[in-house]
């Protein structure tokens, strides 16, 4: 019997997983296990030895069971030990920075051009990219045999069929959001509406979504001097260059009578683009004073009120201020470009720290 007791509490010992364990108490306290055999020989006995005998096998097999769970009891601690040193993780260690991304260069210029027209007493306004045909072209004296109209490469949206509505239209400038405001305001008024467009043409210099702002004041005495002011105020404020020229040049828009067409100052010096210096001249933007048809079209009076209105690339200007070569790169959505070219998302452009810090 201590041969057996010897045998099982080694091997209890040594077993290092619960199947093992499972296995040894089977072959020794189960039913037919060697505990239970020797019980059986019991009744072969003499009632002396089987007073003896009894006992100390029942001892043994209780032994052998506590034994077992003792052992079980310390693997699953060992286990769960092994567990947490594994999946031990400290808590204390500073976080990953989530944040991958910078403020696009055409959300900032947005902002700072925001920033800077603001100042100048304009609101921002905005509206839907989808618009219908008459908003985007008939309001602004566009109608629909006019060869602008095919200029423009416009993205045209499916009718249901058996829909013969005209067509709605991906807007090919935010000129529409101007006539909705005048629409709703009335005038005087002075806004600023800058957003994404769409034009079917893509190239080295075009892409299919680009970005414009366009502006409008309208008022009583408004003039195209007061044009050629706050575009200067604005070129200066926004490549941070005091006292930067401007030259008009007579041009034409369906939308503007008269119109012209608007270079800024610039000179290369050793092959860079300097703004606002020397006799070189680059063109940034196209304006007039609006026609009265478009202001008739958005229900203000042109025998009482006039105004002007201007529409230029955000990417281009953006490219201009930072140095960014390639227009395509905006829309390219690389994160390397952008760490590269964006901007951290605390620093907020506005007037009084400089606007490209
Ligand atoms: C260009 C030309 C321009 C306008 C946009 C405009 C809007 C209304 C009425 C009259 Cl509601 N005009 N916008 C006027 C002149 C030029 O943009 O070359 N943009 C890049």
């Amino acid at each position: 019997m201590d041969d057996l007791k010897d045998k099982y509490l080694a091997a209890i010992a040594n077993a290092s997983d619960e199947s093992a364990l499972e296995d040894i108490r089977v072959q020794a306290v189960g039913k037919k296990g060697e505990v239970a055999l020797k019980m059986r020989e019991l009744g072969k006995m003499t009632p002396e030895e089987r007073q003896i005998v009894g006992p100390k096998l029942n001892a043994l097999k209780g032994e052998i069971t506590s034994a077992i769970a003792a052992k079980k009891a310390g693997l699953a601690d060992a286990a769960l030990d092994e567990r947490l040193r594994s999946e031990w993780l400290d808590v204390t260690l500073p976080g990953r920075e989530r944040r991958q991304g910078t403020i696009h260069p055409v959300s900032q210029v947005t902002e700072e051009v925001s920033a800077i027209f603001a100042d100048m007493g304009f609101s921002v306004a905005e509206g839907p990219r989808i618009d219908t045909d008459w908003y985007n072209f008939d309001a602004l004296n566009i109608p629909s045999h006019h060869p602008a109209r095919a200029e423009m490469d416009t993205f045209y949206m499916h009718r249901a069929a058996g829909d013969d509505r005209p067509p709605h239209v991906l807007r090919t400038h935010t000129s529409p959001v101007q006539i909705r405001t005048m629409e709703k305001t009335g005038a005087p008024l002075r806004i600023i509406c800058p957003g994404g467009v769409y034009r079917a043409d893509y190239d080295q210099t075009h892409t299919p979504m680009f970005h414009q702002v366009e502006g409008l004041a309208i008022d009583k005495d408004i003039s195209m001097a007061n044009l050629k002011w706050v575009l200067e105020e604005f070129f200066s404020a926004f490549f941070e260059v005091e006292g930067i020229k401007t030259r008009f040049r007579a041009s034409h828009f369906p939308f503007t009578e008269p119109s012209a067409e608007v270079d800024i100052q610039c000179s290369w010096v050793d092959g860079q683009l300097r703004i606002g210096e020397g006799d070189g001249w680059m063109e940034v933007l196209g304006s007039g004073m609006v026609h009265p048809k478009v202001l008739q079209a958005a229900g203000v009076d042109p025998y009482e009120y006039q105004g002007f209105a201007f529409g230029m690339g955000i990417d281009r200007i953006a490219m201009l201020k930072y140095g960014i070569p390639d227009l395509r790169a905006f829309f390219d959505s690389d994160l390397r470009w952008l760490r590269h070219y964006g901007f951290a998302s605390l620093d907020q452009p506005n007037l009084h720290g400089g606007l490209s810090r």
